[in-house]
């Protein structure tokens, strides 16, 4: 290689690093088993947190909902990568196998869970609760039908 194809060859490799998801960046499926579970677990406290004022449980604070409904919006975005081929083994997890098998069906799954949180967010900054009801049931349904789908009790 000349200098000015490595220099090419490093930059685009580089450039491929900051394109690729995250699962590209994990060293073994056990890392990524837990980087899936653990930004799920963390999108379930914020989304439960929503819930239990949409529920009556907590008084609504409008501020607090849309704080929660804001990371939950952005890290609705995270867990799919954790999901990359050979990562249905290496540490004890709940996802059926379908989750590799039919791959074209969990992807739509997680794409309506981060649409519904985009709306959860969007319904958030109106301040308004009874907007954020309106769109904190379409969202947990897309929790709820993916878990029913994919996910093992
Ligand atoms: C949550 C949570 C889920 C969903 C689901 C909605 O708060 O942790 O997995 O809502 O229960 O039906």
């Amino acid at each position: 290689m000349t200098f000015k194809t490595t220099v090419a060859a490093v930059a685009a490799a580089a450039c491929t690093l900051l394109a690729l998801p995250a699962s590209a960046q994990f060293a073994k499926a056990e890392e990524a088993i837990k980087y899936r579970q653990g930004s799920l677990f963390v999108i379930g406290q914020h989304f439960g947190r929503i819930g239990a004022m949409v529920n009556g449980k907590l008084p609504f604070d409008a501020k607090a909902a849309q704080d929660n409904a804001d990371i939950v919006a952005a890290m609705a975005a995270l867990p799919w990568a954790g999901f990359g081929p050979g990562t249905d083994k290496g540490a004890p997890h709940k996802a059926k196998p379908a989750v590799w098998s039919e791959q074209a069906k969990f992807n739509e799954h997680a794409q309506t869970f981060q649409t519904e949180a985009g709306k959860l967010a969007a319904a958030a900054r109106t301040g308004k609760l009874d907007q954020i009801k309106a769109a904190f049931g379409p969202a947990a349904q897309s929790c709820k039908s993916c878990h029913d789908a994919f996910r093992n009790r």
